[in-house]
């Protein structure tokens, strides 16, 4: 019995999804173009020989009113993608998981070396530098942003 209660539950707010959704696009003529909060720059991949796992940056913009985390990532390209942190605890570092990053109201967050890095592992075809790779960057307000990264060589390798 619960189990119908949670499907039927389930049903519902998928009809009220699909009616709100039907509501906002029926309004997008008057909205503006770019409807997204949150925008990317300087996305580029540091690509490490013999697969090794890589590390992308990217610069995330919030015009927004509301902070939005980011809140997953995902790729066709890489069978893992994680947003991991480097911690340095006097001479050593270590890198650890982060669940989300926030990107605050009119303001902006940098994933950068000796920071925020998303760790790339799994590459799913041959990725070198001069590619472009993919990645879905997924907020906690519901939109997923599709962002092209340029592969760059780690640096002192050309
Ligand atoms: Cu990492």
């Amino acid at each position: 019995m619960s189990i119908r209660h949670s499907l039927l539950a389930s049903h519902v707010r998928a009809a009220t999804f699909a009616a709100l959704l039907a509501t906002v696009v029926s309004g997008a003529p008057a909205m503006a173009a770019d409807a997204h909060a949150v925008t990317a720059r300087n996305a580029w991949v540091r690509w490490l020989p013999n697969n090794l796992p890589a590390a992308g940056y990217v610069t995330l913009a919030n015009d927004g009113d509301k902070p939005v985390d980011l809140v997953g990532i995902s790729s066709d390209d890489y069978g893992s993608a994680m947003l991991h942190q480097t911690v340095s605890n006097g001479s050593t570092q270590k890198m650890v998981m982060v669940d989300k990053l926030t990107v605050p109201a009119h303001g902006s967050v940098a994933i950068a070396p000796g920071g925020y890095h998303l760790m790339l592992e799994d590459a799913s075809h041959k990725i070198m530098p001069g590619s472009t790779v993919h990645l879905k960057l997924k907020f906690s307000d519901g939109e997923t942003l599709d962002t092209a990264f340029a592969v760059k060589p780690p640096a002192g390798v050309q």
